[in-house]
């Protein structure tokens, strides 16, 4: 059975009018464009082709809204750090979530998705910057774990810690794929979701 059986898509806001409601609990997911978010999301929530999947990066360009209960909701943020975007493009993302984590008081968790093989980068940074400013709980996602060896996991895991070790954040190894890290992923979003900030 599904961790979140009432689990349904709500909307895509492409401004800030567009955002739902600011009440209740929310969870949002960021990461780098092809990093792994939406593939996380429908594993974390057991939904398979909940929020899309895709080959092509940069294709969740808006901010996706999902119910995955009463008052509690589930956010995909567009990917960052394509290359191939117009200036236009990069700027309007950049206000998008700008406004979003400006104003978010619902906002009681942020997951940030990272491709274990690249490591944190300086966008990954900011939004753990930006989560840790509104005061929610911050947790980071080393996905494609299943593409590491045994002994870079721990490696990958050791390094992510020791960069992050200013912010309150916590970190795990995670895969899709081979579904490691699931149970944990799943217990840090129940506890974010059980917080309201309201
Ligand atoms: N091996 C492996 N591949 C994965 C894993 N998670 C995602 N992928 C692959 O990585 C690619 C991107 O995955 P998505 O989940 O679409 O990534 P995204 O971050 O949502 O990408 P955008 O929405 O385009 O920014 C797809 O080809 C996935 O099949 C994983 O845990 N292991
Ligand atoms: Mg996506």
């Amino acid at each position: 059975m599904s961790l979140y059986p009432e689990a349904r898509f709500v909307t895509s806001a492409d401004r800030a009018d567009q955002f739902l409601p600011d009440l209740g609990a929310e969870v949002a997911f960021a990461g780098r464009s092809n990093a792994g978010k939406s593939s996380a999301i429908n594993t974390i929530v057991g939904r398979r082709d909940f929020a899309r999947t895709s080959k092509t990066p940069g294709r969740t360009q808006l901010i996706n809204f999902f119910e995955l209960a009463g008052g509690q909701r589930l956010v995909d943020l567009p990917g960052y750090g394509y290359a191939r975007v117009t200036d236009e493009m990069r700027e309007h993302w950049r206000e998008l979530l700008g406004n979003y984590f400006g104003q978010r008081q619902s906002l009681s968790g942020l997951m940030v998705v990272v491709d274990s093989r690249r490591g944190i980068g300086d966008f990954d940074r900011q939004m753990l910057g930006w989560g840790g400013t509104l005061g929610c709980r911050l947790h980071v996602l080393l996905t494609k774990a299943d593409k590491l060896s045994r002994r870079d996991c721990t490696a990958t895991l050791a390094a992510a810690e020791a960069e992050l070790q200013d912010l309150p954040v916590t970190v795990q190894l995670f895969s899709a794929t081979a579904r490691l890290g699931l149970d944990p992923a799943r217990a840090v979003l129940a506890e974010m979701l059980a917080t309201t900030r309201l």
